[in-house]
C-alpha cells in the first residue's frame, strides 16, 4: 500500500470530550488503506475564541494513509458527522473537530482543504501535542514543529487528566 503520514488534530468540548476523542480514534482506525501509527496524549486546553464556553480536549493522531487528501477529508467529515457533531456559532463549542494538519510535506490550496492548516503555526492546542508526537516534522512554510511550538509556548495547555 503507497501511503504517506499525515498528521490529524481532533478537538471537542461537548458531551464528554475524551470519550469523543477515543470513539474518533476508532473510527480513524476502521478507515480504509489507513494505519494509525501513533497518538499523542489528550490535552485541556483553553478555549480559543469565545470564552464562555468548557474547555477544549485535544490531542493529535499520525496515520499512514493511502487516502489522496480529498478522499481523508470526506473520511474525516463523515466521522464528524457521526459523532452527531452540534456546532452552534462560529467559534463557538462543538462535539468533535477533526482537521487535517499536514499530509506529508504536500502544500494544498483547494476551496475545500489547505494544507498545513492555515492557523496551525499559531495555536499552542494543536503544536504542544503534534510537538509531543512529531517535533521533526516539518511545516510546510513554517518551519519545524518544535520550533513553532517554543513560539508559541503552552499557556492554557495542559494533560487531561491534571484538571
Ligand atoms: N479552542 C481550543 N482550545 N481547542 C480547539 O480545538 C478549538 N477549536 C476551535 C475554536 C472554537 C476556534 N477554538 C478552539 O474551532
Amino acid at each position: 500500500m503507497p501511503a504517506e503520514r499525515a498528521w490529524i488534530g481532533l478537538g471537542s468540548n461537548l458531551d464528554d470530550p475524551p470519550a469523543r476523542l477515543r470513539a474518533a480514534l476508532a473510527a480513524i482506525d476502521r478507515l480504509p488503506e489507513t494505519r494509525r501509527v501513533a497518538t499523542s496524549p489528550f490535552y485541556r486546553t483553553a478555549p480559543l475564541g469565545p470564552a464562555d464556553q468548557p474547555d477544549f480536549c485535544n490531542a493529535v493522531t499520525a496515520i499512514d494513509t493511502g487516502l489522496e487528501p480529498p478522499a481523508l477529508l470526506d473520511a474525516l467529515q463523515a466521522i464528524e458527522a457521526a459523532a452527531g457533531r452540534v456546532r452552534t456559532r462560529r467559534w463557538g463549542p462543538r462535539t468533535l473537530d477533526l482537521d487535517i494538519l499536514l499530509y506529508g510535506e504536500r502544500r494544498i490550496a483547494e476551496p475545500r482543504l489547505t494544507v498545513p492548516h492555515p492557523r496551525l503555526h499559531e495555536r499552542a492546542f494543536v503544536l504542544v501535542p503534534l510537538a509531543a508526537l512529531a517535533p521533526d516534522a516539518y511545516v510546510p512554510g513554517r518551519g519545524r514543529v518544535a520550533a513553532l511550538a517554543a513560539a508559541v509556548g503552552d499557556d492554557g495547555v495542559e494533560p487531561w487528566e491534571a484538571a
